[in-house]
């Protein structure tokens, strides 16, 4: 499957959603009528694409109306257009640190798809070519380990591990070494879920961050949160949140094939102004793809 029909087949549910309701709106109300706009509104509000965003569609597509009329008039090409417009500026994509490994640390609160990504992630260096390898810092959740060995196992790449209940920073410690000593190119770091609100364990984080960082100065080179795209705009506050306690160098949305609300993407770009490096599209290793505005406002939008 080329990329972007897999970012069209992973943003299927949203796509559905959107452009049906929009073609109902406007199949009934050739129109633009005062109601008809605010249905449009709805449709994407409920998308998750944020207020900003919507009434920035709402104001083209009036503005489209009231000087050409509903000649030619296409809502699905306007409000692709202005998403592209305003997410235009993120091309985002790893740091690379030429003299390596650029170590990078994978956080967010339980559940959202940390060891699956961090997993997915080194599989896609390693697509590229480059080398990877996995540092299993969760040492806390009962078969977390045991779960990113299996990853690690499947996709051939190196997985540094302690025992549970070691010290998270000390196993990080232990892979930086180890990533240095192979000379890999790239080190994905995945730690234990944590709410922004649980100090104890945002100290953890921070003692982690700092010793990489005297061991390999520029260290943890990304930082990056993973966020749960089903929640939709409690992935917005989540990611407001974390940020003040930890500074993000940018975001990874995952499980967006499961949801009709993969406008929140763009919700999060446009409020946090924070990258959007990848989006998960589903379980399978290829299923993490680099987040392309272009590519994702088309495939919400194309009929
Ligand atoms: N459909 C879908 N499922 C995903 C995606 N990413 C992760 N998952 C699933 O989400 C579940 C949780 O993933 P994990 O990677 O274990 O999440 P985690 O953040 O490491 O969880 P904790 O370590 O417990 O905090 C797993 O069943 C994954 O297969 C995605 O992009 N799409
Ligand atoms: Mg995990």
């Amino acid at each position: 499957m080329g990329l972007f029909s897999k970012f069209k087949a992973g943003l299927a549910k949203t796509h559905s959603k959107l452009t049906h309701e929009i073609k109902r709106i406007v199949t009934r109300s050739p129109k633009l009528t005062a109601e008809s706009l605010e249905e449009i509104e709805h449709a994407l509000i409920a998308a998750d694409l944020g207020m900003a965003m919507t009434q920035q569609i709402v104001a083209a597509v009036k503005h489209a109306y009231e000087s050409q009329g509903t000649a030619g008039l296409d809502y699905l090409a306007i409000a692709r257009a202005e998403i592209e417009k305003s997410l235009s500026s993120n091309k985002a994509e790893l740091v690379s640190v030429p003299s390596g490994p650029c170590v990078v640390s994978i956080v967010g609160v339980n559940g959202t798809g940390k060891t699956t990504t961090s997993a997915k992630l080194a599989h896609l260096i390693q697509a590229r070519g480059q080398t990877a390898l996995l540092a299993a810092c969760d040492t806390f959740r009962a078969a977390a380990i045991e779960q990113l060995k299996l990853w690690g196992a499947r996709l051939k790449v190196e997985v540094i591990a302690s025992a549970y209940g070691s010290d998270a920073a000390s196993v990080a410690h232990d892979a930086v070494t180890a990533a240095q000593a192979r000379k890999a190119d790239y080190l994905f770091i995945d730690t234990a879920g944590r709410l922004h609100t649980k100090h104890n364990l945002m100290q953890e984080l921070h003692k982690l961050h700092r010793v990489i960082g005297k061991q390999l100065p520029g260290a943890p080179h990304e930082v990056l949160l993973v966020l749960d795209g089903s929640t939709g705009m409690n992935a917005l506050s989540q990611a407001r949140e974390f940020n003040k306690a930890v500074p993000l160098t940018g975001l990874i949305v995952t499980k967006l094939d499961g949801t009709s609300k993969g406008g929140m993407v763009v919700a999060i770009q446009k409020e946090l102004g924070l990258p959007i490096k990848f989006i998960g599209l589903g379980e399978q290793p290829d299923d993490l793809q680099p987040f392309d505005a272009k590519q994702f406002a088309q495939a919400l939008f194309e009929e």
